[in-house]
């Protein structure tokens, strides 16, 4: 199964019970991380942007003082993939 497959809903309900913090619908899954300051904030988005760069896969996100919301889709499936999900779970392994 190509990477840039929209995950059916089964596979969803299994992805929920994985990363049980994220909130996941079926066009797109976020998740609201904070840290103790802007600096550690930044820290952790400088890695997702690696991450985004190197899978050629970007997330929609924002950042305010010591939290981001990233939220995760693939644009031209208009869904979830299991590129989403890679993603979201390297992402889960920046934080500390
Ligand atoms: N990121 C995300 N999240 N979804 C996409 O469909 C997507 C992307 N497409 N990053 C990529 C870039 C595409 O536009 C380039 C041309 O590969």
């Amino acid at each position: 199964m190509s990477a840039r497959q929209l995950l059916t809903s089964e596979a969803i309900e299994t992805l929920q019970l994985q990363l049980s913090d994220w909130k996941i619908t079926a066009t797109s899954m976020e998740k609201n991380f904070k840290f103790k300051d802007f600096s550690q904030a930044w820290a952790f988005m400088n890695r997702v942007a690696l991450l985004a760069e190197k899978l050629d896969h970007h997330p929609n996100w924002s950042n305010v003082y010591n939290q981001v919301k990233v939220e995760l889709s693939t644009h031209d499936r208009g869904g979830i993939t299991a590129l989403d999900a890679q993603m979201a779970t390297a992402i889960e392994a920046f934080q500390s």
